[in-house]
């Protein structure tokens, strides 16, 4: 899989995403990652990128010529497979660990991020197959929504987080919140680490933490437990949680 993000700030992107685990999945080639810059597609001599609103109103937008000639260039690093060209707007479809798993089959991920006001619509609607929002917030550039898709996708595909790490874990919770984590020490001025998880008894464990994962859902996201189908054993967990009096940390 690769990604590729139009940005007129592209070293932000290559500082960002070479650290942590997605700077190790390029660096073990499990990813690639370019950026393009709409700058070096402008042809006059201030290198503009930017052009004022028909219909006036305040700020700039960003033209189409330089946006579809840097898009049409990071199109040729994947002659073959499957692209999708994403632009990333608080207009667009909000994201979910669904769409990103269906994102990671990809073979490339073309991510423009805008500045200014938006890019020309005209844009948007010729070039880009989908429109991605990360929630109902504003952000002053789409970069950062850019490298949240980034990370998040990185960490789904295949070697990228241990074998027994983290992936496993998240489909295991699926479509549930985590679970309270604690370590040492076991007893402190902050208060002391429930019994359980000392006691070495893995399915007691297993069992108390799903327990407190469909507990905590059920009181933070109540919206997550109605789309969620429970067995039988997590419905009976979820009784046994609401009959206990909790923290409604
Ligand atoms: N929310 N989800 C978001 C955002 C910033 C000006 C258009 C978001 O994805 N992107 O707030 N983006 C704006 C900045 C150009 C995008």
């Amino acid at each position: 899989m690769r990604f590729d993000v139009v940005t007129l700030f592209p070293e932000m992107i290559q500082e960002a995403a070479t650290n942590g685990v997605t700077g190790k999945a390029i660096e073990q080639e499990r990813v690639g990652l370019s950026v393009w810059n709409p700058r070096d597609y402008t042809h006059d001599k201030h290198r503009t990128v930017d052009d004022r609103p028909y219909g006036g109103g305040p700020g700039m937008l960003m033209k189409c010529q330089p946006l579809c000639d840097a898009v049409k260039d990071a199109r040729k690093k994947n002659e073959k497979g499957d692209t999708k060209v994403v632009y990333m707007s608080p207009q667009g479809k909000q994201i979910t660990q669904n769409l990103l798993i269906e994102a990671s089959h990809l073979s490339q991920l073309i991510l423009v991020a805008g500045r200014y006001e938006g890019v020309d619509e005209r844009f948007i609607n010729s070039v880009c197959d989908e429109e991605w929002s990360l929630g109902d917030y504003v952000i002053s550039g789409g970069e950062l929504a850019a490298l949240v898709v980034i990370d998040a996708v990185t960490r789904l595909i295949p070697g990228v987080l241990g074998d027994d790490d983290s992936a496993k874990q998240d489909s295991y919770m699926d479509g549930l919140l985590d679970y309270p984590h604690f370590t040492r020490p076991e007893e402190s001025e902050l208060g002391v680490v429930p019994n359980v998880l000392l006691s070495g008894n893995h399915q007691l464990i297993n069992r108390w933490r799903m327990k407190q994962a469909l507990g905590r859902t059920a009181l933070r996201r109540p919206d997550l437990l109605k789309v969620k189908e429970l067995s039988a054993e997590q419905s009976a967990l979820l009784e046994e949680f609401k009959n206990e009096i909790q923290d409604l940390d």
